[in-house]
């Protein structure tokens, strides 16, 4: 009983100190390879230090976003009355914790016990890829935290009456394969993206991520000029303006917040406190709209400062812990590749896409309204502009992240009110959980264990018909990308 109390206490602690805390987590198995890689000791404590510290930068930057747009969205609820539940995964974790109680009788303290034994599964399957195909692993331990919340009521809800065991083996198991199934999708298309960087996607929209790169491939095969990447495009006489992507981004943000902050009115934003009294309106929009291009320019010198440690000190691990593993990262990394400006036209089109649905739901009267968080509404639909922007070009920039707009909102409405958790106050909201977690949670709640067994099997089979389509490169491509890519022009 001791010996088992002092693990738990030791895994407390690992979960706190350091696996939600991707900083170090990522500091550590930078650290972790250039040892195994024998680098000199000086070598190595130098990579952790830029890959934690990268990483922070990253932070500031994401989190002065997050910020930065708070006046926008809690004063369009207050001004319009809108009563609903906020789609972001920090509410959507507080609304299980206060839930769990009242609804479930559990505490808070399973959820981590959830994150540790999917995320065995993860290493595992990742262990056995020979067989299973998976060759990732999700690291981004904050975001991993916020699922295994959701998992975990989701579980509860379908499965009520099984014991404890039998919630946290089957959530960890499909959570765990969730992880490394949703990460090893994304390892191709990132592939190409940052022209082999040696990490892959491990955030919220991996399904999203890869469904739209592909139906953005299509796009490209019409050799029209909408098919042209953001990039590319030269606009002529003043509009060149917007080929730099700093101004860009600080003229099309000026617009959209200073619309919106306009109708929100100098009076309100006094009043709620987001202005100083006597404060000029206009400065305080020009500050608001430019410091989103500044926190931009932040997170995007925090990936340059670790992307390089991680990508070199990862073959440490991958050479001698865990064969051909790929790490799984934060999507705001892919914003120091592709077009910056993909960042921006994503968020916007994704914004427009989510007012959109809850006008809809408003008009509707829909029992369930829906408010608009940043993180789903920023990082989603940024993340699928630059990687839709990369195969298909502006039209594809444009039209996903509207598309996925939607459906975050319809699909987190559905699935808030469905089981419950709409009555705490909110949910995850991005897309991933608004509509793949949704099928399997139909399928569960229905179907029960057959429902669980689909589930289970179609994620299993994922990985399979993706090495199928390319048997060759499957494995080459993360092992070998310049052989790849030299294969493939060839071919
Ligand atoms: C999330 C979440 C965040 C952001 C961040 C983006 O899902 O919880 O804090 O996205 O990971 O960089």
């Amino acid at each position: 009983m001791e010996a088992l109390n002092l693990l738990g206490n030791i895994w407390t602690y690992f979960v706190t100190n350091i696996l939600t805390q991707p900083a170090y987590f990522i500091g550590i198995m930078v650290l972790m390879g250039y040892i195994l890689l024998a680098r000199p000791w000086y070598d190595s404590l130098g990579g952790f230090i830029k890959a934690t510290v990268g990483y922070m930068i990253l932070a500031v930057g994401s989190g002065g976003l997050v910020g930065n747009f708070r006046p926008i969205l809690v004063g369009l609820r207050d001004r319009f009355n809108i009563n609903g539940m906020v789609i972001d995964p920090y509410f959507g974790q507080n609304a299980v914790t206060d839930g769990l109680g009242p609804v479930f009788g559990r505490t808070f303290s399973q959820v981590m016990l959830l994150l540790l034994i999917a995320f065995i599964f993860n290493i595992m399957l990742v262990r056995f890829k020979k067989f299973t195909k998976m060759r990732a692993i999700f690291t981004t331990g904050h975001v991993q935290m916020q699922q295994a919340s959701t998992a975990f009521w989701i579980i509860l809800f379908c499965f009520p009456q099984l014991g404890d065991t039998g919630v946290l083996l089957l959530m960890g198991l499909v959570l765990g394969l969730y992880w490394a199934v949703g990460t090893n999708m994304t390892v191709g298309i990132t592939q190409e993206l940052t022209d082999g960087a040696g990490f892959c996607v491990a955030h919220q929209q991996m399904f999203a991520l890869t469904l739209f790169t592909r139906m953005a491939e299509k796009f490209a095969k019409k050799n029209d000029g909408a098919s042209k990447k953001l990039e590319d495009i030269r606009l002529p006489g003043f509009l060149s303006i917007f080929n730099e992507n700093m101004v860009s981004t600080a003229i099309l943000m000026t617009a959209f917040f200073g619309g919106i902050l306009l109708v929100l009115g100098s009076e309100y934003l006094t009043e709620a406190k987001f202005m100083k009294p006597g404060q000029s309106f206009f400065f305080y929009i020009l500050t608001t709209s430019l410091n989103f291009a500044v926190y931009l320019a932040i997170l995007q010198l925090g990936v340059r400062t670790f992307v390089t440690e991680l990508t070199q000190s990862f073959h440490g691990i991958s050479n001698k812990l865990l064969p051909g593993a790929v790490p799984g990262v934060d999507c705001a990394v892919v914003y120091g590749f592709g077009s910056p400006n993909a960042v921006t036209v994503g968020f916007l089109f994704g914004a427009l896409g989510q007012f959109l649905a809850i006008g809809t739901l408003i008009v509707l009267k829909s029992p369930v309204l829906v408010i608009a968080g940043f993180v789903p509404v920023f990082f989603d639909n940024a993340t699928i502009g630059v990687f839709a922007n990369n195969k298909g070009g502006v039209r594809a920039a444009c039209l996903f992240p509207f598309i996925s707009g939607l459906c975050q909102v319809f699909g987190s409405a559905f699935i808030a009110a469905y089981v419950g958790l709409a009555a705490y106050g909110g949910y995850l909201g991005m897309w991933d959980w608004a509509v793949v977690w949704p099928v399997f949670t139909v399928l569960m709640k229905h179907l029960t264990f057959v429902g669980a067994g689909i589930v289970v099997i179609t994620l299993i089979a994922i990985p399979q018909l993706q090495y199928r389509l390319d048997p060759k490169g499957y494995f080459m491509i993360t092992d070998d990308y310049e052989k790849y890519r030299a294969d493939n022009a060839s071919a």
